[in-house]
């Protein structure tokens, strides 16, 4: 019998309903040192990540597209760019993360930016994943609250958080991304993560703010379905072995 083959998307939800918990790990263009980039590829593949997320709230270098082509070349995972703004976009890369900042009322990052991003996208073959943006106050102002020009969601207003979680739902998105932003000082609350994963059904990405093992456990546990990893593993490439 012929196999099918699954979406990104199909296979976060056989995951999901299998309880599965997957683990992203985010590189920024920008921050790549190129010197070092076999051993990252080495630490990456060692480590037990099942997907990489590529981009950034800015990102100035060119090598966007090099990066994917390099990490689809040496890597057997999916790899998901996780746009900052339309010029992020590479026909590279499997899937994209098609992000609408549900938390903030910036008209730019709920639709103006994806009215940009249809027509070059229509004229790729990446896999297109709706996905509801809520970000989530974290103790310190992170980039994606600075370049959004958006306020976070308080992070003790769980009924806000939740409401906003389902609005996203209800608007057809498949996948809700809970982000405390990259660096941040505090992750997005358990009881939060716990609280949307009971109430919704599609999966929660959740990350911005985890650095260690046991931070990812936590989130799992919580109801994340996925968790991302940045800036841990950016100035750590064995953070997975500690
Ligand atoms: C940021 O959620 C990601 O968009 C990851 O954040 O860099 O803090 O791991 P960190």
């Amino acid at each position: 019998m012929e196999q099918k083959i699954l979406t990104i998307h199909q296979q976060i939800l056989h995951a999901k309903k299998n309880g599965q918990k997957l683990l992203a790990i985010l590189l920024d263009p920008d921050k790549i040192v190129w010197e070092n980039f076999g051993h990252l590829l080495s630490k990456i593949n060692e480590s037990p990540a099942t997907h990489i997320f590529v981009g950034g709230s800015i990102v100035e270098s060119s090598l966007i597209e090099d990066l994917i082509k390099q990490l689809k070349q040496n890597t057997d995972l999916p790899v998901i760019i996780f746009p900052g703004d339309p010029s992020q976009i590479s026909r590279e890369a499997d899937a994209i993360l098609f992000l609408s900042l549900l938390s903030g009322r910036n008209a730019d990052y709920l639709i103006e930016y994806q009215v940009q991003a249809a027509p070059i996208l229509k004229k790729t073959n990446l896999e297109v994943i709706s996905t509801g943006y809520i970000l989530i106050e974290s103790g310190n102002e992170t980039a994606v609250a600075r370049v959004s020009k958006t306020k976070p969601l308080n992070r003790e207003n769980l009924d806000l958080a939740l409401a906003t979680a389902q609005a996203g739902e209800m608007l057809g998105n498949k996948l809700i991304y809970l982000e405390a932003g990259s660096g941040a000082k505090q992750a997005v609350p358990l009881e939060m993560i716990q609280l949307i994963a009971q109430n919704i059904e599609i999966p929660i990405i959740v990350g911005g703010g985890i650095v260690n093992l046991q931070g990812i456990q936590k989130a799992h546990n919580a109801g994340a379905d996925l968790v991302v990893i940045g800036t841990a593993f950016e100035n750590d490439n064995y953070f997975f072995e500690s």
